[in-house]
């Protein structure tokens, strides 16, 4: 389960990642010069900062009148005065720089790098004089440092120098043989798309109001000796060493308590660390990757591509068709959610954990629209329902700042988030008080959104405590500012007003306009959280009066309208868009991830929307086709879901321009928007469990969009809504096993399939197809039950 290549990193996207959710490393490999590109998850620039304005509260009613009056352009520069600042930017630490003091190689071919993602470790291998060289390197989460060992086949032959490095301010020092970067961050980064004369801004060293940051670095080794300068560390005719590197910021969150200075975290770090054996650190790291990685196994086929084939080679020759490349894929998502996202860390952002730019792209922020719900598809289905915490604790934050944005900005009760977040917990609209564009900036359905995760992760764990403490809280306020923020149009129906569809402008008289009333995503996302509010106050037995205002609020919605083309139309009339193949397919939240839209439910209008996903064609950024995977899955249809990963598995090369159109994944199975963008990677691994098991509609349905190509195969460990774990097992495109593992003892109900048989009684009985049955033999908590349908029985 490698991504392996017989050359060094040129560029970033060809670096293998590690992670403990909170260091990140780039491992280029290099062989006389190795660069570990470095990150910290907190490490942003900016302080909290009074982001409302309460200049939109005066302006709405002029913009809600100007769009009664179908006034949209009108409208669009009006809607600029709500606009607040930019976000902050994630930034990068540094580099972690190792000089091999043997010059370059001879011959290239004794180079081996890879990372297995199985153990969580990224390896370098290569032979000079006939003396062979190792290097291994992880992302301790248990050890919370990042460890590098070093050896060499030959006794002594082992001399180079390590020392810290970084694009912001910093300066170094060395002092009981280690090394250390004492940096401060910028008080402000310009995102990389509004070009300004002074982009960056440090603040005054002394009083500035930005993070510092701290990295430490320390050697072991066996054989030879160490001396430290501030140049860096010095290891002289050693056999092994390991370096051990840890960084922290001053960066505070919400819940901690007690603050310790980035130089004392990374004193205690490699103080602790020190102490351990190389084994043990190595040991506790696999197992603490493992215990979470191989609750989920993936087999589709045998591999076709050589065994020794580089990674990017491979993407080139084979894409989709090599089955072992579509689980590698897969396995990878899980992979880098290990490493990004962990309780207690940042949520994963745009990158991930994994960036090299101080001006990153969009600032590798949130972008709430897409992008960061995406980052957390597979999270449950996955089998990975703890990595979701960081997710679900910044939205507590948000929805604490988003009271105040709500307040402010709106007049409303319940809180709101607009499109773009930042570690700050920005809640309010970006684009610079009027430089944006109020296609991205003017979207009040961020916070609206991000609950659906709140129920998605009670759906599947059942926690009501969860649910108690947590999840209904921010949903019902949530849905607060949705009752506020409604409308009621000349029928009496409830809109939207500002709306936008992220982030697509339709064509009125010839212009272009991006704002107008109750776009579908808006009345989707709001119909929603309506639904799983009503669910959660039945569950928790609590609000009756709310729940009944929210049924009938639900039912006064303006219903979802079907076009002139027969697609599920995007806006609330039925406007031009701008782009019939545009990336976003904002429309369709209600079909996937949403399960507001389903074919029982709702026939007319998933065929719409189907209609509407045809006519957007295949194409798209790495996210885009990321989130098709999942539609065609909803839709039932595999092949066209496999034709997304075909489209997914095709190879960026690392210089290639930003594009909108065309997206990719880059020769280290980094999506490509391009840019890299972490996204992709986790819309396609929740994509592929899509296509294997869905439980959105209330019972369990296996297999319900398998490709042709994926003729045999077997999934472990899928999680399904309700407490259940899934392992299935197929041949010839169908199901022959089955095994449903209940968590909860919740009853289980089970889409029939072809060849299942159940015991009523004392008959055995074949329950008609898509007929729902239901499997009271799960009514206990743990309780495991098997399906052999080649022996057509139901084993239990
Ligand atoms: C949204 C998308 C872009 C990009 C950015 C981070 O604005 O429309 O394609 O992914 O987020």
């Amino acid at each position: 389960m490698n991504i392996q290549f017989g050359t060094p990193a040129t560029y970033w996207v060809e670096a293998l990642p590690i992670g403990n959710g909170k260091l990140g490393g780039m491992v280029f490999g290099g062989i006389e010069k190795e660069r570990i590109a470095l990150n910290e998850d907190t490490l942003w620039s900016g302080y909290a900062q009074d982001w409302n304005n309460p200049e939109a509260r005066e302006v709405l009613p002029q913009i809600r009148d100007l769009i009664a009056r179908k006034q949209y352009v009108e409208a669009d520069q009006l809607s600029k005065k709500m606009m607040g600042p930019f976000t902050q930017s994630y930034l990068p630490f540094g580099d972690l720089e190792l000089v091999m003091e043997h010059g370059q190689l001879c011959e290239r071919k004794t180079y081996q790098r890879k990372l297995d993602l199985s153990t969580g470790i990224v390896s370098v291998s290569y032979e000079i004089g006939g003396v062979r060289y190792d290097r291994e390197v992880f992302a301790s989460h248990p050890d919370q440092g990042i460890v590098i060992r070093l050896t060499s086949s030959k006794e002594g032959a082992l001399n180079f120098r390590t020392r810290l490095s970084s694009p912001l301010r910093h300066e170094t020092s060395a002092a009981n043989a280690q090394f250390e970067l004492s940096g401060t961050a910028p008080e402000y980064v310009s995102p990389n798309y509004h070009d300004v004369e002074v982009p960056v801004r440090y603040g005054d060293t002394e009083s500035t109001r930005a993070m510092s940051f701290h990295g430490r670095l320390a050697v072991s080794h066996t054989g030879g000796s160490l001396h430290s300068s501030n140049s860096g560390l010095q290891i002289t005719g050693a056999t092994e060493a390991v370096i051990y590197f840890a960084g922290a910021t001053s960066y505070v969150s919400t819940v901690q308590t007690n603050v310790t200075a980035p130089d004392v975290k990374t004193a205690d770090v490699i103080r602790q660390i020190m102490t351990c054996t190389y084994n043990d650190l190595f040991e506790r790291h696999v197992q603490d990757h493992q215990a979470l990685f191989n609750r989920v196994q993936l087999h589709l086929g045998d591999s076709i591509a050589p065994q020794d084939m580089p990674t990017d080679e491979r993407i080139e020759t084979y894409g989709s068709s090599d089955p072992g490349l579509v689980e590698l894929l897969f396995n990878y998502g899980r992979y880098l959610m290990i490493a990004s996202s962990r309780p207690g860390t940042m949520p994963a952002n745009l990158q991930g954990i994994w960036n090299q730019e101080t001006r990153a792209p969009w600032s590798s922020n949130y972008t709430l629209n897409i992008n960061a719900e995406m980052n957390y598809w597979p999270a449950e289905t996955c089998n990975m329902a703890e990595l979701h915490e960081p997710l679900l604790d910044f939205i507590g934050k948000l929805a604490e700042n988003g009271r105040k944005t709500a307040e402010v900005n709106y007049g409303t009760r319940g809180w709101v988030a607009h499109h773009n977040a930042d570690i700050w917990g920005q809640t309010a609209p970006v684009g610079d008080y009027g430089v944006g564009d109020p296609v991205w900036a003017l979207w009040m359905m961020g916070g609206v959104w991000l609950t659906q995760h709140l129920w998605e992760h009670y759906a599947f764990s059942e926690d009501k405590e969860f649910l108690q403490e947590t999840g209904y809280p921010l949903m019902k306020d949530a849905a607060l500012f949705c009752l506020d923020w409604l409308i009621e149009n000349k029928e009496g129906l409830l809109i939207t007003s500002p709306s936008t569809s992220p982030e697509m402008k339709f064509v009125v008289n010839g212009e272009h306009a991006a704002v107008s009333e109750a776009t579908t995503m808006d009345i989707s996302l709001i119909a929603e959280l309506f639904d799983n509010c009503i669910q959660a106050a039945e569950v928790l037995q609590t609000d009756a009066e709310f729940v009944d205002i929210l049924r009938a609020k639900k039912q006064q919605l303006l219903p979802l309208q079907i076009d002139a083309q027969g697609r599920l139309q995007e806006w609330s009339e039925d406007f031009t868009e701008e782009d019939a193949q545009h990336r976003h397919v904002s429309h369709l939240v209600g079909v996937f991830p949403g399960r507001l839209i389903t074919q029982k439910k709702s026939p007319d209008l998933m065929k719409a929307a189907r209609t509407s996903l045809e006519i957007r064609g295949d194409g798209g950024t790495g996210w885009s086709l990321g989130w098709k995977i999942g539609l065609w899955a909803r839709f039932g249809e595999g092949n066209r879901a496999e034709q997304l990963i075909s489209n997914l598995l095709t190879l960026v090369k690392a210089y290639e321009p930003s594009k909108h159109e065309t997206g990719g994944v880059y020769a280290n199975l980094f999506d490509a928007h391009p840019p890299f963008q972490i996204d992709g990677n986790f819309a396609a691994t929740a994509g592929i469990a899509e296509m294997l098991l869905q439980s959105h509609q209330g019972y369990l349905e296996f297999l319900p969009a398998l490709p042709e190509r994926w003729l045999t195969g077997s999934v472990k460990g899928l999680r399904a809504r309700g407490g259940f774990e899934v392992s299935l097992r197929w041949e010839n495109g169908k199901l022959i096993e089955a095994e449903i593992l209940s968590h909860t003892g919740n009853t289980c109900y089970l889409q029939s399939v072809p060849g299942l048989k159940v015991h009523q009684g004392d008959t055995v009985v074949q329950p008609p197809r898509k007929k729902t049955i239901k499997l009271a033999c799960l009514r206990k908590k743990d309780k495991r039950i098997s399906f052999h349908l080649n022996k057509h029985e139901l084993e239990f």
